[in-house]
């Protein structure tokens, strides 16, 4: 069984379609974000970077149990126990990662930025909406070039790669219009057909709907861009 501790955002959305895509049997726990709950020191534990999404194989390598944070280090470990998603050629499986590794270090950090300056910013602060719309813009054009001509990311095989991006294209995250991204947005709506996906969206989708704003009231607020961010760094865990 994995214990799955997440919320619905597009980090907490790759896992749960991946665990939907490999059939594997979970439970997800819900970390509440707004509520401070990746503070807990129950949480800190597996995830000492205070931040959802983190897993617990019980049955890890060695008949042992493992934890893992990070969303792309949970798809890749996924990938290898269940030999799904990511090609067991190097040439095939290093065109999966340097994509993956492309989402972990470019889609999510400024698409990420892009939405709290544009939602979540108690400021408007123009200079930085529009640095960030326009990285968001190149960063879709990367990905519609790439798409070109491509069913998945890679090629004609759906990957973790796929898997990584899709959530932060949902409506909403963007701040862009996907039907200005030809390939990027008929990728986005074959990938939107998946029985997978689209049980995978559902996942605690009651507490928080994939692609609506999060509410947050000013404690909220705080907890994920004041000095409690800034303090959680510091939490010891023993
Ligand atoms: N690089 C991390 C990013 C995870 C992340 O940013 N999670 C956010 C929600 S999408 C979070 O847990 N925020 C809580 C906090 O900042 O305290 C990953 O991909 O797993």
């Amino acid at each position: 069984m994995i214990k799955c501790y997440s919320w619905p955002t597009p980090n907490g959305i790759k896992i749960h379609i991946m665990l939907e895509e490999c059939l594997l049997k979970y439970k997800v726990y819900g970390i509440d974000i707004t509520k401070g709950d990746q503070f807990k020191k129950s949480f800190l534990r597996i995830s000492p970077n205070n931040k959802m999404p983190a897993i617990v194989d019980e049955k890890g390598p060695g008949n042992k149990h493992i934890s893992i944070f990070e969303s792309g280090a949970i798809l890749m470990y996924l990938a290898e126990k269940t030999g799904k998603f990511l090609p067991k050629l190097k040439r095939e499986k290093y065109k999966v990662i340097q994509w993956l590794m492309f989402q972990m270090g470019g889609v999510g950090p400024m698409l990420g930025q892009s939405n709290f300056f544009n939602h979540y910013c108690p400021e408007k602060i123009p200079y930085a909406i529009k640095r960030y719309k326009n990285e968001v813009g190149r960063i879709y054009n990367v990905l519609d070039n790439q798409l070109k001509d491509k069913k998945y990311i890679i090629g004609d095989k759906y990957t973790i790669a796929d898997i990584s991006v899709w959530p932060w294209i949902i409506p909403y995250y963007q701040g862009q219009k996907l039907e200005d991204y030809k390939y990027l947005h008929n990728w986005y709506n074959n990938l939107n057909e998946r029985p997978a996906v689209k049980r995978g969206l559902y996942i605690l989708s009651k507490k928080q709907k994939p692609g609506e704003e999060i509410k947050m009231d000013k404690a909220a607020k705080e907890r994920l861009y004041g000095n409690t961010q800034r303090d959680a760094g510091k939490m010891r865990i023993s």
